[in-house]
């Protein structure tokens, strides 16, 4: 077991049960003209966050852990995505109109893959997931049952809306969570610092959470010792 100084207490993990679940880090969100743009966001908080997630993701592959990918993705003919979905906020273009990105959050677009600095690589599992939870209407409980994950780290875009709902999915299904905290990023800080809050109180009700220097730290460590 691994234990990494977490809030509300420490998180223990075995690299072969647990797996990084890296979160909708797609252009849709991240550049201008995205999704996210479009909604009327500032995108620069998400951009920030790049650089640490390319860094967990580079821990989390040297201790040999599953690494996951999520995109929210609708297919070309939209029969996946409720109207209630592309209705709502009666925004300027909707998802499936084409943008400056090709069609709003579809499938195979170029504004739905994955920045480049956080990329899959070979070998890794890729998600598309028509929701704001990366559990609904996906076949990733199947697939970390299949790979034998008990735990998810969790990092990626947005904080309160995606990533909470990933969460919150996750902990009903059984798996022990621990959200990198400055490996995920929203629009707006203070619901990203009170989605933090709210999740790790009452012991840990949804999760354990933890800034990435925590986990760099447990390597170093175990460098030390070997
Ligand atoms: N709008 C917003 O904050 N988020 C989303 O629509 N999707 C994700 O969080 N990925």
């Amino acid at each position: 077991m691994i234990t990494v100084d977490a809030l509300p207490y420490d998180f223990r993990f075995e690299p072969e049960s647990t797996a990084i679940v890296s979160i909708d880090m797609q252009r849709d969100f991240i550049e201008p003209g995205g999704f996210g743009d479009t909604l009327g966001n500032d995108i620069s908080r998400l951009a920030a966050i790049v650089p640490t997630v390319a860094a967990l993701l580079a821990w989390g592959r040297a201790l040999g852990l599953t690494i996951v990918h999520t995109r929210e993705a609708h297919l070309p003919d939209l029969s996946d995505c409720p109207p209630a979905k592309r209705l709502r906020g009666n925004p300027k273009i909707r998802i499936g109109d084409p943008g400056p990105m090709g069609r709003l959050l579809v499938r195979g677009e170029p504004g739905n893959q994955i920045i480049p600095q956080v990329a899959p690589l070979p070998g890794e599992l890729v998600v598309d997931k028509p929701g704001k939870g990366a559990f609904y209407a996906t076949t990733l409980g199947a697939m970390l049952e299949a790979h034998g994950i008990r735990r998810l780290i969790v990092c990626g875009v947005t904080t309160e809306v995606c990533v909470q709902t990933t969460l919150r999915e996750a902990n009903d299904r059984g798996y022990e969570c621990l959200l990198v905290e400055d490996a995920a990023a929203s629009y707006f800080p203070a619901y990203h610092a009170q989605t933090l809050e709210m999740l790790r109180s009452q012991g840990g009700i949804v999760c354990w959470t933890a800034p990435l220097a925590s986990l760099l730290q447990v390597t170093a460590e175990l460098e030390t010792r070997t």
